[in-house]
């Protein structure tokens, strides 16, 4: 008989794209396996809860269907047909063909694609060390932060803000366009422990009666791209009601008389009728934000997915400078502390050798890009390779026709570094195995946190899987590219970018497990001024020049208003077009990630939109009926959901399932549209305007 292996319990850390970078705790089980996985207790964010989909990690790591050796395609273009490779033979041939491109095209015809399906410094963005040493095409991060980010620092010129523990310490919690409960579960920790101690008031804004709205105290329901006129009339009731802060705005405000004026027509009357909510809810929502000093704004994504997120997101912020909430331990607008970390990254992303005037791809119109759109391709040479690591854009990427037109390209040499045949990875030429966080290490930090933590190596991988780092630099030998940070292993490479970042060694991150980076209270709520150099918030920002990473001003912003506004960019509904849907985060699933879990999709069932009652009615459509979601951009099949927590004329489709899900092949990106939001870019997911029919039950195609 076995002896009972032994259980070793090891720290870790969470790598997946959400904002908790939860501290975890993994039974080791053997050198090969792991058991059970749990939030550790002792990080006092994750304060011990994880998601159910994370700890279920076992499930994932060791799925059959993972990928385990590299691949060649020998169908054709996504046909799904491989034969194995040796990694040698894999990597020759991709050093071949981005030589061959470079020589034809020009180095900027190679576009290494990735994104933050691992949120590891090193194995996400050494990616970019190749990219700059061998001057290829650089990529514009609009899928996700961009509208959000800008906003936010908009007003306060720097993306961080009060510690977002201090949600425990709140009077009101107005949880806002994120959906927490499925995509950040810490924050209900932390807003219902205020409930608990402090009898805080929980309010939730969003576009449907969804599983964190069910713990609010307030619901606000309201239609999509309505935000700002709701903060409008907050602000305009704190105003009119003496519960404007004004010794605070005098100090720490640009234009405050301004705002009071500009704000006096945007009244609650003016708000319910763009918002769809009540005058008597905008009321009592302003009053608990005015009389309750210690409201924290726990500002998420959803809300600035829309093509008038940037202003949303920047009137929401501008409400806690109104109200004077900076000041007050468990007041504050919170969105994302990832500027207060202070990295050195010239190892990991080859900093010294990059070139500014590299042409910057925009990674939301990926499918214009190849399929050879002139202002995508910002009148450059055609992509003719590329290397994708940790993202799925034939899925996740809006406009799906094009993108799948454009990876069906023959003259386009694709390889895919990913854990599962995806259904990018299946439009590949080369799929290479990668290996999941608990077999490299890495470090990571905290969006809605502070804490740098350390995911080091606990298991081998499975079969033939190398990490991000090894393929970059068995890449980087072939094609001929030189720079230190190809000679050093990853150990070295994150002991270095700690040591010169001023977070000390990696043995000391090692033994402390994690570092609590949260700037003082005084900077952290302001009280030394906001990030510009008079000190002030801007109530009326300078658009075009927000202080963050970009590739210059793009989309309709010149436009923008000067002061918080309902601004009517938005996809409207039109005749043609009645409904105004959003593709909010399935619970189960993390984007595309987490779709190939059983439990996962066992409990998210199948692809479905949510309809309200009456307007199916009107529509003759039943609970469960097929329907056809269409616009200008295609149409997509899936299943009727009679729901009454939706206002009338908002659909909801919880995303993001595989396209193969649907019957025809078309998933919900079908319909999302990859014009530049403005001012700096960025993909409305949930901006998108429809029509929807019954139909009959669709035969697979
Ligand atoms: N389970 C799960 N977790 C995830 C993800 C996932 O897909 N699934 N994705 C991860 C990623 S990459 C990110 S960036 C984060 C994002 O997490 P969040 O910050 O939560 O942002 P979103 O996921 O875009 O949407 C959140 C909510 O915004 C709502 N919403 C849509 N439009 C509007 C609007 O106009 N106004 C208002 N008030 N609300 C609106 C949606 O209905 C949804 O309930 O979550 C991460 N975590
Ligand atoms: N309709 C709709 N579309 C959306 C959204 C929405 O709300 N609605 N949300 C958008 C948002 S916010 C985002 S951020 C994007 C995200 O979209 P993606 O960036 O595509 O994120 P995932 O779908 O999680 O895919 C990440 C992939 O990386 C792989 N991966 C993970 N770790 C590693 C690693 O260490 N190495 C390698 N080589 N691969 C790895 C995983 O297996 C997975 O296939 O989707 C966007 N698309
Ligand atoms: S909540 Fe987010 S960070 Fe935490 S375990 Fe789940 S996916 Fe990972
Ligand atoms: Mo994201």
């Amino acid at each position: 008989m076995n002896a009972p292996a032994r259980i070793e319990r090891r720290s870790s850390v969470c790598p997946h794209d959400c904002p908790s970078s939860c501290a975890l705790e993994i039974e080791v089980i053997d050198g090969r396996t792991i058991g059970r996985v749990t939030g550790d207790e002792g990080q006092d964010y994750t304060a011990g809860v994880i998601c159910a989909k994370v700890a279920r990690y076992a499930e994932r790591i060791h799925h059959p269907d993972r990928l385990t050796q590299p691949l060649r395609r020998v169908g054709p273009k996504g046909s799904g047909r491989f034969e194995p490779i040796s990694w040698d033979d894999a990597l020759d041939l991709v050093a071949a063909k981005f030589l061959e491109a470079e020589r034809d095209f020009g180095a900027e015809s190679v576009w290494p694609y990735y994104y933050a399906g691992t949120m590891g410094l090193l194995m996400r963005d050494g990616i970019h060390r190749l990219r700059h040493v061998k001057k290829y095409s650089g990529q514009h991060n609009t899928i996700c932060t961009n509208m959000a980010w800008t906003g936010y620092v908009a007003g306060t010129g720097i993306l961080a803000g009060p510690d977002p523990r201090e949600m425990a310490k709140s009077d009101c919690v107005v949880i806002w366009g994120t959906n927490a409960v499925h995509t950040q579960v810490n924050v209900m920790t932390h807003a219902t422990r205020a409930r608990k101690e402090r009898g805080a008031k929980i309010v939730v804004v969003d576009v449907y009666d969804n599983a964190t709205m069910k713990q609010a105290d307030l619901k606000l329901i309201l239609r999509p791209g309505t935000d700002a006129a709701l903060a409008c009339a907050v602000m305009h009731i704190l105003f009119r009601d003496g519960l404007a802060d004004r010794a605070y705005m005098a100090r720490y405000a640009d234009k405050p008389e301004e705002l009071e004026a500009h704000l006096k027509t945007r009244d609650p009357v003016w708000a319910a009728a763009i918002t769809g909510l009540s005058v008597e809810d905008i009321e009592a929502f302003a009053r608990l934000v005015g009389e309750r000093k210690r409201t924290f704004l726990r500002l998420g994504y959803g809300f600035s997915r829309q093509r008038n997120g940037a202003v949303a997101m920047h009137a929401t912020a501008s409400i806690a400078t109104v109200a004077g909430s900076w000041k007050y331990e468990g007041g504050g607008a919170f969105h994302s502390n990832s500027a207060i970390f202070h990295w050195r990254k010239s190892l990991i992303e080859g900093l010294d050798a990059l070139d500014p005037e590299m042409r910057k791809l925009d990674q939301s119109q990926i499918g214009r890009v190849l399929t050879g759109e002139a202002q995508a391709l910002r009148g450059g040479a055609p992509v003719k390779a590329m290397l994708v690591q940790n993202t799925n854009p034939v899925s996740v990427a809006p406009e799906q026709e094009l993108v799948k037109a454009g990876f069906a390209r023959e003259d386009l040499f694709v390889c895919v570094h990913e854990q599962f045949m995806t259904e990018t990875a299946q439009y590949a030429d080369i799929v290479l195995p990668a290996t999941m966080f608990m077999e490299h290490d890495d470090v990571y930090q905290g969006g809605g946190h502070q804490f740098i933590q350390l995911g080091p190596k606990l298991i081998e991988p499975p079969g033939e899987c190398r990490s991000n780092h090894a393929v970059i630099c068995g890449i980087a030998r072939r094609v001929g590219a030189r720079h230190r940070g190809f000679e050093m292993e990853p150990r070295e490479i994150i002991d270095w970018t700690l040591r010169e970042s001023g977070w000390g060694s990696l043995d000391d991150l090692e033994a402390g497990k994690w570092i609590d980076a949260q700037p003082p209270f005084d900077k952290a709520h302001f009280i030394d001024g906001f990030a510009w150099r008079d000190g002030k918030f801007r109530f009326s920002p300078d658009w075009p020049k927000v202080p963050l990473a970009n590739a210059g001003p793009m989309g309709p912003w010149a436009q923008m208003p000067a002061f918080p506004d309902q601004w009517d960019v938005i996809e409207s509904v039109t005749p043609e077009h009645p409904f105004r849907l959003a593709t909010s985060p399935a619970r189960s699933f993390l984007n595309s990630s987490f779709t190939e879990t059983p439990s996962s999709k066992k409990r998210e069932g199948r692809p479905e939109v949510m309809i309200h009652p009456d307007d199916a009615r009107e529509a003759g459509i039943a609970d469960g009926d097929w329907v056809r979601l269409s616009n200008a951009r295609g149409a997509v099949m899936l299943r009727a959901r009679l729901f009454a927590g939706v206002l009338r004329g908002v659909l909801i489709a919880e995303s993001i399932w595989p396209n193969a899900a649907y019957p025809d092949g078309r998933g919900i990106n079908t319909l999302t549209g990859a014009d530049a939001a403005a001012p700096y870019g960025g993909a409305a997911f949930h901006d998108i305007h429809v029509a929807i029919a019954r139909i009959d039950a669709p035969e697979s195609v």
